[in-house]
C-alpha cells in the first residue's frame, strides 16, 4: 500500500463509472450522485491496491429507485460478496439497498454539496432496524470502508489476510518514520 492509500485519488471521468474489470467484481461501489465521486473514489483506489476486483456505478435511491431495486436485488447472483454505498443529504442508498440484498453493505456518509456537515448522513445510515444493518464509516472515509471490505473478503481468503497484515506493519512504520523525523527536527518525545 503506498502512503496515498487514505488520499482520495482523481475522480474517475463519468464515463468510468461503468467501467469494466477483466475478473468478476467481488464489491460493489455505489453512490447517489456523479458528485460523490470525488470521495468515493478512494474506495476504488484501496480496493485497486489490494487486488480486489470491484465494479462502480451510480444508482440513486431518489431518482433512479427501480435502478436501485434492480442492482441490490440481483448482486448476490452477479457475484458480489460486498457492498460500499456511500450518499449525501437525506443518504437513503445504504439503508434501502441493505432492504433488498443479504449481502454486507458499508455506509459511507458524504459532506456533499447538500449535506449538513455529514451529520444528516451519518444519522440517515446508523439507525436501523433490528434485522437490516448498515455499517457505518465515518464522514467522506470511502478508503475505511474499502479496508473494511478488504476485511470481510480475507475471511475466505489467506492472500488477503496476509496484505492487511503487511497494511497494518506500513501504517505502524508510516508512524515511526515520523517520530523519526520529528526527533531529528528537535522533538522530545517520553518514549
Ligand atoms: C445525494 O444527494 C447524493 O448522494 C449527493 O451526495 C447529494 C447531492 O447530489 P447532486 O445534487 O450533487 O446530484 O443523493
Amino acid at each position: 500500500m503506498s502512503s496515498e492509500t487514505t488520499a482520495a485519488g482523481p475522480p474517475p471521468g463519468p464515463d468510468a463509472a461503468d467501467r469494466p474489470t477483466s475478473e468478476t467484481p467481488l464489491v460493489g461501489i455505489i453512490m447517489g450522485s456523479k458528485s460523490d465521486l470525488k470521495i468515493m473514489a478512494a474506495a476504488a483506489d484501496v480496493l485497486r491496491q489490494f487486488g480486489i476486483p470491484y465494479d462502480i456505478t451510480l444508482v440513486s435511491p431518489h431518482r433512479t429507485p427501480h435502478r436501485m431495486v434492480e442492482y441490490a436485488e440481483s448482486a448476490r447472483k452477479r457475484g458480489l460478496r460486498v457492498l460500499i454505498a456511500g450518499g449525501g443529504g437525506a443518504a437513503h442508498l445504504p439503508g434501502m439497498v441493505a432492504a433488498f440484498t443479504t449481502l454486507p453493505v458499508i455506509g459511507v456518509p458524504i459532506n456533499s454539496t447538500i449535506s449538513v456537515q455529514g451529520l444528516d448522513s451519518v444519522l440517515s445510515m446508523i439507525q436501523m432496524p433490528a434485522g437490516v444493518p448498515v455499517a457505518t464509516v465515518g464522514i467522506d472515509s470511502a478508503a475505511n470502508a474499502a479496508v473494511l471490505a478488504t476485511q470481510m473478503l480475507a475471511l475466505g481468503s489467506a492472500r488477503l489476510a496476509d496484505a492487511l497484515e503487511k497494511y497494518r506493519t506500513s501504517l505502524k512504520d508510516r508512524v515511526m518514520r515520523t517520530i523519526e523525523e520529528l526527533r531529528k527536527g528537535g522533538f522530545q518525545d517520553d518514549v
